[in-house]
């Protein structure tokens, strides 16, 4: 039975972590990624970052298919940006509550261990390129509202504060 991991929520300081390559692809590594993929969908989320659950490792899971059944997973993901922008707006599990516009790169391409520890590539465009540019800056401690403004930045910070006092 699959776990329900945490995630923290912004201005948590352990977002900043920048994530360590995993060694190998053991065991509790592959227990990690199916609590992952289980606390995403649990969450109504299109992708997750393990240091969103306060795992500092160079994991990430996301399924941005319709039917909800296509979960992927990049273990020590590299991008290259192959080239384009796009504007959308983004959200965040981290982040509860907003939604702001961020520009990304259109196409890239993604070097990564899968679940087994085999090595793929993959070219990926639209909302699958969003949200992997999404999660990997998740890995090198950053958040999608580090791309908006300082007031905006202040706003979301003070609010989740509250809400977090609140609770
Ligand atoms: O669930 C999520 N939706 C989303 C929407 C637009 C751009 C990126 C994302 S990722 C987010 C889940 C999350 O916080 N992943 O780190
Ligand atoms: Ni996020």
């Amino acid at each position: 039975m699959p776990t329900l991991l945490p995630i923290l929520v912004y201005p948590h300081p352990n977002l900043r972590r920048v994530a360590n390559p995993v060694q190998e692809v053991t065991p509790e590594v592959v227990t990690l990624v199916d609590n992952m993929i289980h606390t995403m969908y649990a969450s109504n989320g299109i992708g997750l970052a393990a240091v969103q659950v306060d795992q500092p490792l160079r994991i990430i899971v996301l399924d941005v298919s319709e039917a909800k059944d296509s979960p992927h997973v990049f273990i020590n993901p590299e991008i290259k940006i192959v080239g384009g922008k796009q504007t959308s707006e983004e959200g965040c599990l981290s982040v509860p509550g907003f939604f702001e516009s961020v520009e990304r790169a259109e196409v890239i391409r993604v070097l990564a261990l899968d679940r087994d520890g085999s090595q793929f590539e993959t070219e990926a465009d639209g909302l699958k390129s969003i949200c992997i540019q999404h999660e990997v800056d998740h890995l090198d401690g950053k958040v999608f509202v580090d791309y908006l403004s300082r007031l905006k930045q202040s706003r979301i910070r003070k609010k989740l504060l509250k809400t977090r006092a609140a609770a």
